[in-house]
């Protein structure tokens, strides 16, 4: 790829402020062979805002920030092309550092980690929590190294985007891309970023983020083209195992020196948490049979 390859960043944005500081650093990073798409659902006066940054503004009529990324992408020119949240908590170094990442070939998409460098009060614990956990399911399910499959920032190359600019989207966020470009053999590898607390206005992604992420996690597992339930069920039930038998050593450990058994509560976790994981151990043989027997009936 040349060095002055033009570069198209797409900004989805829903009335937030922080865009125009973006648009402004932005042009100041790349001075040159640089695209500027706003893919807009705000207000009219907003809008004529926008117009008056210089920027190439498509205004989204349908919904949702996956299909807001997929029409700025498939508008854009660039030879690599990139996103960005428009609410100034991502750190625009990541787009410097992604596309040398691609341009020099060692991934097809790069994502800018947030848990990298996360900021103080950026992301409340329990997002955080569910957005880990997110992307360990991701990351067992596709075996890629990703820390933070629902960032909003990503670099990727026109090779990748060609493979699925027809694919429609569905609700999952930049996991919508990272899932797809997996499932096509794509290289991805991420990048650490610092994650800003925002300033101004509201999120906009949904009314329900636990909803939210329970539709992603489903689409994570479920489009999966060498979905591995053994893999998946096997490993949660390790997990579980080792904390049971981890919880019941000490409960164990404090009978033998106190000589009292008061640990009730806690032994009954530890018991739960050995039954779940023996449980989910099976789940996976069971789901891994069903699906080698799902394979050969289909192809018949
Ligand atoms: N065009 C468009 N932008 C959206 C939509 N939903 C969210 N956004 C924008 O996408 C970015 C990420 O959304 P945000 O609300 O910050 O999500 P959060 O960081 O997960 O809370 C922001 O720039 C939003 O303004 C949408 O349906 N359409
Ligand atoms: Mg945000």
């Amino acid at each position: 790829m040349s060095k002055n390859a033009k570069l198209s960043i797409i900004i989805p944005t829903i009335e937030e402020e922080a865009i125009f500081t973006i648009i402004k650093r932005l042009k100041e990073i790349f001075p040159m062979g640089l695209e500027i798409i706003v893919v807009d659902k705000s207000s009219e006066r907003y809008y004529r805002k926008l117009l008056e940054a210089h920027v190439k503004v498509i205004r989204q009529k349908d919904k949702g920030v996956e299909n807001a990324i997929m029409l700025g992408l498939r508008n854009a020119k660039g030879s690599i092309l990139a996103s960005i949240d428009a609410d100034g908590t991502h750190d625009l170094s990541g787009i410097a550092a992604g596309v040398e990442m691609v341009r020099k070939g060692e991934a097809d998409l790069v994502l800018g980690n947030r848990f990298g460098k996360l900021g103080k009060g950026s992301m409340s614990p329990h997002i955080a929590i569910g957005n880990k956990l997110i992307s360990k399911v991701y990351d067992i399910t596709y075996q890629k190294k990703i820390h933070d499959v629902l960032t909003g920032l990503f670099v990727m190359n026109r090779k990748a985007f060609e493979a699925i600019k027809n694919v429609t989207p569905y609700r999952a966020g930049i996991a919508f891309f990272a899932i797809e470009l997996a499932n096509r053999g794509f290289e991805i590898k991420e990048v650490p970023i610092e994650y800003y607390k925002r300033t101004s206005g509201e999120s906009k992604l949904t009314n329900s983020k636990v909803l939210y992420g329970i539709k992603v996690t489903s689409h994570i597992i479920r489009l999966a083209r060498d979905y591995n339930p053994l893999l998946i069920f096997g490993t949660l039930g390790v997990i579980l195992l080792v904390s049971g038998f981890a919880l019941g050593g000490y409960i164990l450990y404090s009978f033998i020196t106190s000589g009292t058994f008061t640990l009730i509560g806690r032994s009954l976790i530890a018991f739960m948490l050995v039954i779940s994981g023996i449980l989910s151990v099976i789940a996976g043989f069971i789901l891994d049979l069903l699906l080698e027997i799902s394979k050969k009936i289909n192809n018949k």
